[in-house]
């Protein structure tokens, strides 16, 4: 079994210090830490997903793979970033919406958009719409990020671009979207001004986004 398969059953299977120790022999070994996150690490969680989906795992053994997955993705997380551009490009307000607990995936969008020199503030999780509005102003940021995960908490990014209109502030921010159910179409439905499918993807947005 390669390094990566190990990684993955070490998640899956809820062995934090196994993965942990794994992840670090596989740096040591010359992986890379973006194979290491993408191969392993978020193929471990969709993995996870269906199992859950199929009734083979439970809530307890899903938050348990969560919590190993973002300690080691905490791990690489300085790997990630070495390297990286220093230069800051823009502000992100970045969160996952009200309703919604999903942190990975925004926590790895932050992480990659720092990596390329955005200043990124992170509100977190279960975040009301006002408070994305009221943090934007007050960091004079150039772009607002909506992480859903969740097609019922999808809905509160339609409601943020909503807001924004209405309180005739759309035009001082740009709006990306993402998440597991979100797609391009939504994201043009609702009048967002882009859509990213992952962390990647999102850096090469906002960087479109500014200019
Ligand atoms: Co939840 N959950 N969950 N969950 N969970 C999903 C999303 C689900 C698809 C699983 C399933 O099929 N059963 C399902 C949603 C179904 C639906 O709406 N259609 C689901 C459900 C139903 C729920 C609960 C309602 C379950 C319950 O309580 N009955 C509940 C909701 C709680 C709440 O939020 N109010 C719940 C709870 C949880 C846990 C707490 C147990 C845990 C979250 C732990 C945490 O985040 N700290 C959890 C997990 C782990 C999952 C799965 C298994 C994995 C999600 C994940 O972290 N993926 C997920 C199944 C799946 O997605 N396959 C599932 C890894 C992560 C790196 O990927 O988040 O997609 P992702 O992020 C990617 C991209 O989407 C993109 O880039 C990221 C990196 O590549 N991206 C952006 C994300 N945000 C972006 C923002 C951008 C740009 C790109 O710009 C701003």
């Amino acid at each position: 079994m390669s390094k990566i398969d190990e990684i993955k059953r070490a998640i899956i299977e809820g062995e934090e210090d196994l993965a942990v120790d794994l992840v670090k022999e596989a740096l040591d070994t010359g992986a890379s830490a973006q194979a290491i996150l993408q191969n392993a690490l978020i193929q471990s969680m969709n993995e996870i997903g269906t199992l859950w989906n199929q009734g083979e795992i439970f809530l307890p053994e899903v938050m348990g793979a969560a919590q190993i997955f973002q300690k080691a993705a905490s791990y690489l997380e300085p790997y990630l970033i070495a390297g990286g551009n220093q230069e800051k490009l823009g502000t992100i307000v970045l969160g996952t919406v009200f309703g919604d607990l999903h942190n990975l995936g925004k926590n790895l969008v932050a992480v990659m958009l720092r990596t390329a020199g955005f200043n990124v503030i992170d509100l977190g999780v279960n975040v009301p719409g006002d408070t994305f509005i009221a943090e934007a102003k007050k960091h004079k940021a150039q772009i607002i990020g909506l992480s859903a995960l969740l097609t019922t908490t999808m809905m509160e990014q339609k409601l943020l671009m909503e807001n924004l209109r209405e309180s005739g502030c759309r035009e001082q921010f740009k709006v990306m979207v993402g998440g597991a159910p979100i797609s391009p179409q939504w994201a043009e439905d609702i009048g967002a001004d882009g859509y990213a499918r992952n962390a990647g993807e999102a850096v090469e947005l906002a960087k479109r986004l500014l200019n």
